[in-house]
């Protein structure tokens, strides 16, 4: 980085289906990166506490209901609402782990039968991600945790569905990591795949943005 300037922090997005672990192994690799020395926060899409995130939630417990498109465009407002900010974390200097993003946003609506080009348009100039941990479950074995809550999208048949959309959005920046291992197992990957990437970022690796 240049000389004064502090080294950026790495924009870390972990994905999966329902009950892969995602939220548990957020947490543990925040104290991680914390006890390792980097300044790290937990993000959450959707972010439930914006006046955006709060329409996202009553739909997602059926409180209210929304034309798909407008709420593939709620879960992308959500996202924007939060750019300037995010932006700002990363550059001085605070690694951000992020429990879900756009390729939720994509692989959810998508398996509702949206057109995967159209659901990518409004995520097109957020910031990427400097790595994409995807905690790879099958719909079968996730379902089997302890089930699913009662909100919609909770359904075997339909996360099939999305866990076929989100294979068609891997790219460079993805990780695969068999969240069928033990909880113990699943961290340590977690944590090699995270710090390199951490390092190359306190380097000078730049920011860039979706979906180019
Ligand atoms: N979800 C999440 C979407 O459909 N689009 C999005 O952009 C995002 C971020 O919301 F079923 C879905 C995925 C999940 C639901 O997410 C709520 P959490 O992680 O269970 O709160
Ligand atoms: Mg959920």
């Amino acid at each position: 980085s240049e000389a004064g300037a502090k080294p950026r922090g790495a924009l870390i997005v972990v994905e999966g289906l329902d009950r892969s672990g995602k939220s548990t192994q957020c947490v543990k690799l925040r104290s991680f990166l914390e006890s390792s020395g980097h300044p790290t926060e937990l993000w959450r899409f959707p972010d439930r506490e914006t006046s955006v995130g709060q329409m996202i939630s009553a739909y997602l417990s059926n409180k209210s209901q929304l034309d798909d498109r407008t709420i593939h465009l709620l879960f992308s407002a959500n996202r924007w609402e939060k750019r300037s900010l995010m932006e700002e974390k990363l550059k001085t200097g605070t690694t951000l782990i992020v429990d879900r993003y756009s390729y939720s946003g994509v692989a959810f609506s998508s398996a509702k039968g949206l057109g995967i080009e159209w659901c990518k348009a409004p995520e097109v100039g957020l910031l990427a991600p400097d790595s994409v941990l995807y905690l790879d479950i099958s719909p079968e074995r996730a379902a089997e945790r302890g089930g699913y809550g009662d909100e919609r999208y909770e359904r075997v048949d339909f996360q099939r569905k999305v866990s076929e959309f989100y294979q068609t959005l891997r790219d460079s920046s993805w990780k695969i990591i068999d969240a069928g291992e033990t909880m113990e197992e699943v961290e340590k990957k977690i944590q090699q795949v995270v710090l390199d990437k951490v390092k190359e970022c306190a380097q000078g690796k730049s920011l860039s943005l979706l979906w180019s």
